[in-house]
């Protein structure tokens, strides 16, 4: 089995820049630079075949590149405690259109439909005791985080290991704009 999401990568500049305000809250588990992205839709483990026909599906989606802007910074909570702080995304609706056709293409591949609002973030830690002033200072601090825009050309399906030190995540085929 593996375990599976579609998502972004992010340009080697902003992983850099995220890694650099990744500090500052005691007991958070980073997320590494090179870990850096965007999740597009959750899969979960799969088998090899099921991820073979998922990849297939999405290698018929097409779409017109287009600019997505990080800014701001949020957290997720989870039974009242933070679980995790993220940058966050301006509302890009090609962005939401691109999530749409990896939905429609993960459903005809037989995935279950994600009855879960897509909230685009970059996940840049977790969190599970963390000082609430701590969580509090780093959203303060970052919450003004504006990038330069980049150009979205691509999307990936992404594999995640689960490591001693938190999970990894690899791109295991890339889906370009012109298919
Ligand atoms: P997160 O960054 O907000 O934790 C790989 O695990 C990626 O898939 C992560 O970016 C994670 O989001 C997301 N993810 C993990 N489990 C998920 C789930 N059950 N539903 C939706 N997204 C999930």
């Amino acid at each position: 089995m593996i375990r599976l999401f579609f998502g972004l990568e992010l340009p080697g500049e902003l992983r850099m820049r995220i890694g650099a305000i990744s500090r500052g809250i005691d007991g958070a588990r980073w997320v590494a630079p090179e870990d850096l992205h965007i999740t597009l839709r959750f899969i979960g483990e799969v088998t090899g075949p099921a991820m073979e026909e998922i990849a297939a599906e999405a290698a018929s989606i097409r779409f017109e590149p287009f600019a997505v802007t990080l800014a701001g910074a949020g957290h997720f909570e989870r039974r009242g405690r933070v679980g995790a702080v993220w940058i966050g995304i301006e509302p890009e609706p090609a962005l939401s259109a691109l999530r749409e056709r990896i939905e429609a293409a993960a459903a005809r591949a037989g995935q279950q439909p994600e009855r879960r609002r897509f909230r685009p973030h970059v996940t840049v830690a977790r969190l599970s005791r963390a000082r609430p002033a701590e969580v509090r200072d780093w959203l303060a601090a970052n919450t003004l985080f504006r990038a330069v825009p980049f150009t979205v050309d691509r999307f990936a399906l992404f594999s995640s290991t689960l490591g001693r030190h938190g999970s990894t995540y690899t791109a295991e085929c890339r889906f370009p704009v012109e298919g």
